[in-house]
């Protein structure tokens, strides 16, 4: 899974979210931001989808980003020769595949989607820009046909192949045989798009990997058609996991919140609360025995380390799950000093105090403070 590539398609399936519009200042934004955050490339909506499309493509690939800025196109020479004026370096062709994008969306057969699919090639590489050619619903689609056209394309020398889980069906272990077979195959490089109906889209990207695919489409926050595609955030917290100095020294972490914050704003939607790594409790420990173990060693409860995306870590002690490690911590931050004994009275008190109702910090703070000011007080 080391040299994995990210393909952002936030500009191109992201726009295909239910609350998406980008103008074109919001466009610039985000695609700035991803390529500070180090995306290998940008994938953008086809230039022939509106004359605002094209326009803002354009200006896009002006900007001198250092990743790669692609565009999606249908497998069509008319869509093609757009394409290839507006600067891009990379066109994204695809086509569907499945007996159900066969029959009610382009009525094509194999022969026309492989003929198709070799001129469109050809031409596009004519031109200098790379190519890649993926089929539609691949998980629904025949195997046999399916590596037939992956055969041919390979042949006429496209840059990568992809596939795609339009409808989110495909498994890890269905990802894991068709990458398989693929690879034997084709020689280039292969690139998922998997979507999230299931829930499967992380663990599809990362099994495709192990596979030996080696681009994934994202869109911060899995924004994208229904519920979505492969998040970015949630692919990196997978990532650092099995590749951890690759993905450190690549991506610029620190960035992933901010870039989450520009697009929720923009699409009006709020950061999950179960988000990986940003989700406003991802690093929050609350039960007392985990506070007492994240206190002595933070790796016995956290696989993610929160600085290395600049986030903090949390340990919840306003709640009667608590525990006096927790609440010693607490009393150390508030200047006072307790021995071990009273810390474990005072936490009684607070845990008494949360069997009534929930907590917050001043609770905590004044019910400490009090436990403190009476012990302090000479007795006469
Ligand atoms: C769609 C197309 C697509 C294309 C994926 C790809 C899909 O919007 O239906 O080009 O890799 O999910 O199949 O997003
Ligand atoms: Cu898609």
């Amino acid at each position: 899974v080391e040299n994995f590539q990210l393909i952002d398609s936030t500009l191109r399936e992201g726009e295909q979210f239910a609350n998406a519009f980008f103008d074109t200042e919001k466009k610039i934004e985000i695609a700035k931001a991803l390529d500070a955050f180090g995306v290998d490339y940008i994938e953008l909506t086809s230039p022939v989808a509106s004359e605002q499309s094209r326009k803002d493509c354009e200006a896009i690939c002006k900007l001198g980003l250092k990743a790669k800025i692609l565009t999606h196109i249908r497998c069509h020479m008319d869509d093609a020769k757009v394409a290839v004026e507006t600067g891009v370096d990379g066109v994204d062709v695809v086509i569907g595949t499945s007996k159900f994008l066969r029959e009610y969306s382009h009525g094509k057969d194999m022969n026309y989607i492989a003929k198709s699919a070799v001129e469109v090639i050809e031409f596009v590489k004519s031109k200098g820009i790379e190519i890649r050619f993926s089929s539609e619903d691949s998980f629904r689609s025949d195997l046999v046909d399916l590596l037939n056209i992956y055969k041919t394309v390979s042949s006429v020398g496209v840059n990568r192949v992809g596939i795609a889980d339009t409808v989110g069906c495909a498994n890890p272990r269905q990802v894991y045989e068709l990458i398989r077979t693929l690879k034997s195959v084709v020689s280039c490089d292969i690139e998922c798009h998997f979507h999230n109906d299931t829930g499967c889209a992380i663990p599809n990207a990362y099994t495709a990997l192990e596979a030996g695919a080696r681009l994934i489409d994202t869109c911060v926050l899995g924004i994208g058609e229904r519920n979505g595609i492969v998040p970015l955030g949630g692919l990196m917290a997978r990532m650092i996991v099995a590749a951890p100095e690759y993905v450190k020294s690549k991506y610029k972490l620190h960035k992933l919140r901010d870039l989450e914050v520009l697009v929720a704003e923009a699409v009006e939607v709020n950061i999950p609360f179960n988000n990986p790594i940003t989700g406003f409790c991802a690093f929050t420990h609350k039960a007392g025995i985990h506070a007492k173990a994240i206190l002595a060693n933070p790796s016995t409860y956290e696989i993610l380390n929160p600085n290395d995306f600049g986030m903090t870590r949390y340990i919840h002690f306003a709640n009667r799950l608590t525990g006096w490690n927790a609440i010693k911590t607490r009393v150390d931050q508030l200047n006072l000093h307790l021995t071990d004994q009273q810390c474990k009275d005072v936490t009684q008190k607070i845990k008494k105090l949360g069997d009534i109702r929930p907590l917050n910090v001043d609770d905590v703070d004044s019910i400490i403070k009090d436990y403190h000011a009476e012990i302090s007080t000479p007795q006469l």
